[in-house]
């Protein structure tokens, strides 16, 4: 593989060392400096080529905003490195799509926060990135993953990894579908309000993990929003829940004792005042009325879908050990119970954060 890596490299005219990096459950990245090489996962992407389209029309979108702010656009987004052939992606025989993206330099990715002050500027970095798009026009991208947060669809899904059974694992997992089954009145409560239309359709990002923000080492802020596979029209919730799913969690996504997952008020505040800063002037009602809800729906919808994947044999995520989906899932329901038992003291922090503003 490292051999083969080293021509794919040759079609960007990139002759470095190269090794393995980061802690994705998606794509292959690895670090080739001044570059990141990225093999593009094409079981979870259909549409390589419509992808890299999106991410390039998406990026150079925010090089013209940063430039006229007064920013670096080589530092504040990504830059995508073509081949030797002027395109976007090299396509191996094999099949394989890679990508080269300019390195962020003195910045890092926390799988966890360690300071409150970093999920304040990760949450002002995505908020300024929903900003600096809200003119781009959403029905120009493709739908890289379609019905990415159909939460009804991914419950569907579950249903159907149920019925088929495919590993005989389901025995195993009774009380954890029993705990999805009870809520199935969720899952459509913010897709009903998107086609009643009273949430907007914006561009968002789908997929919006603290370890897909870079900070600076030196600042601490947050420098460049990456990870743009699954850009798409979509809901700010969207992207507002899942932060607060992944970052305010007191532990890790696989954590097996779960006596020490719990949902963090403190990161919520300090997440929603860092979003706020950016996007308040852009909320309409209903969003603000279920951005609390949204946290507890996010986490909701990813449980389900570690669970299914978990029943499936594992096809989807990234697994590192034997039923690592199956822990995702339980912390991701541990979540959702605490979540439903703050629910009215997130509800009120919004109101306060919002009066204060
Ligand atoms: P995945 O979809 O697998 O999560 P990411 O695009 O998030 O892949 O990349 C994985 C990790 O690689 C990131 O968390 C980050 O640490 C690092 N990384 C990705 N792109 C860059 C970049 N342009 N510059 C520096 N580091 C990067
Ligand atoms: C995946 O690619 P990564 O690790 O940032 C997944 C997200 C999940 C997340 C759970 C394309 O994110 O949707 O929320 O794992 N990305 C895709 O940790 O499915
Ligand atoms: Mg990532």
């Amino acid at each position: 593989m490292e051999y083969k890596l080293h021509q794919v490299l040759k079609q960007f005219n990139i002759n470095a060392e190269m090794s393995s990096y980061g802690n994705g459950y998606i794509n292959d990245t690895y670090i080739a400096k001044p570059y990141i090489l990225q093999r593009i996962n094409s079981n979870v992407f259909k549409n390589p080529e419509g992808l890299m389209e999106n991410i390039s029309a998406i990026t150079e979108h925010l090089r013209k905003k940063i430039l006229l702010s007064g920013g670096n656009p080589d530092r504040e987004t990504l830059t995508i490195i073509k081949t030797k052939d002027g395109e976007k992606y090299f396509k191996t025989n094999e099949n394989d799509y890679f990508r080269v993206y300019k390195f962020i330099d003195n910045a890092v990715t926390y799988d966890e926060v360690e300071d409150p002050m970093q999920f304040y500027y990760g949450a002002k970095a995505f908020g300024k990135f929903q900003n600096m798009l809200s003119d781009f026009p959403a029905d120009k991208l493709y739908d890289t993953i379609p019905n990415f947060h159909n939460t009804a669809t991914r419950f569907e899904d579950l249903l159907k990894a149920i019925e088929d059974n495919k590993c005989g694992r389901l025995e195993e997992v009774g009380k954890e579908i029993e705990f999805v089954k009870k809520r199935r009145r969720d899952v459509s409560i913010i897709l009903d309000a998107m086609k009643d239309g009273s949430i907007p359709l914006r561009v968002t990002h789908n997929d919006t993990k603290l370890n897909n923000v870079m900070i600076d080492i030196d600042t601490g802020e947050g420098v460049c929003v990456i990870d743009l596979d699954t850009v798409m029209p979509g809901s700010l919730l969207y992207d507002y829940g899942d932060a607060l799913r992944y970052g305010a969690s007191s532990g890790s996504e696989d954590e097996t004792d779960l006596s020490k997952i719990w949902f963090d008020m403190n990161l919520f505040k300090y997440f929603t005042k860092g979003y706020f800063h950016e996007v308040l002037p852009i909320l309409v009602p209903k969003e603000i009325e279920l951005m609390a809800f949204s946290v507890k729906l996010m986490t909701f919808e990813c449980g389900i879908r570690f669970l299914t994947d978990y029943l499936n044999g594992d096809t989807y995520f990234k697994i590192h050990k034997e039923k690592h989906n199956l822990h995702r899932a339980r912390t991701q329901f541990k979540l959702v119970s605490d979540i439903e038992w703050k629910m009215d003291i997130m509800n009120k922090t919004i109101g306060e954060l919002i009066e204060g503003n």
